[in-house]
């Protein structure tokens, strides 16, 4: 039996992009698991993987922590239907891993920071404006998020100018179908999508919103089914 530790926000809200990577690996292989919420003061549920983070998956005897290396485990422990299919898939998701994490979230975070103090969980707030007003240097968390807006969404749309590259050629950032790479731009948009108030980062037009419709449709609708702050 597999359990994933899965961030929550208040309303059981699930954001983090990494758990959203992982549950979307775990759909793409058809594989079942088992659920386990955790709040951002929660940390003793997955101690005992050493992690200070979440997705950490709990699978057999098995305990695997980040989302990459979990993929990695799905894929070794699960060959059928991969993630990877070969090395240079492999090579190709890593970097999209690497670029959605520097340069994408980066981008994004400065955008939700303000909704985010709204959908946490009532118990974690105080540990969130700590460690959040730590990093953006200021608890004027709203006026922030103002700000970083006016400027954010022109500079996130060209930061996406790879990926619109490659989907003007190909459906998917994999090729022809989904793989490991569009699940881990997928989970960029989800992080915003569960929580964020009043922002569009896309324009309809772009060939990225339709990968985004293709994405939010994959596995039953299982994204578009994603619980928000706004239910
Ligand atoms: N490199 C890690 C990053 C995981 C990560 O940063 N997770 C966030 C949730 S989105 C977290 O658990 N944060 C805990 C905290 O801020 O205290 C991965 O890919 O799994």
């Amino acid at each position: 039996m597999i359990t994933l530790y899965d961030l929550v926000f208040d309303r059981d809200v699930r954001p983090s992009p990494y758990c959203w990577r992982t549950k979307l690996a775990l759909k793409h292989k058809g594989l079942a698991w088992r659920d386990e919420p955790m709040g951002f003061t929660e940390k003793q549920k997955i101690a005992f993987a050493q992690s200070q983070t979440v997705p950490v998956m709990h699978d057999g005897t098995e305990v695997a922590k980040d989302s990459w290396a979990i993929a990695l485990h799905l894929d070794k422990a699960y060959p059928d239907k991969p993630l990877f299919p070969d090395d240079p898939a492999r090579a190709h998701a890593r970097f999209v891993n690497g670029w959605a994490d520097a340069a994408i979230h980066s981008l994004i975070f400065p955008m939700v920071v303000g909704d985010m103090m709204e959908a946490v969980r009532p118990q974690d707030r105080d540990y969130v404006v700590e460690s959040r007003g730590k990093r953006i240097g200021t608890k004027d968390f709203a006026g922030f998020q103002r700000k970083a807006r006016e400027t954010g969404v022109t500079a996130f749309r060209q930061a996406l100018e790879p990926a619109r590259r490659v989907l003007r050629e190909q459906p998917f950032l994999s090729g022809r179908a989904p793989a490991y790479a569009d699940y881990i731009l997928f989970g960029s948009f989800l992080w915003p999508h569960t929580f964020a108030r009043n922002l569009e980062l896309l324009d309809r037009d772009d060939v990225i919103w339709s990968w985004r419709e293709r994405m939010l449709d994959l596995f039953d609708g299982f994204g578009r089914k994603a619980r928000t702050a706004a239910e």
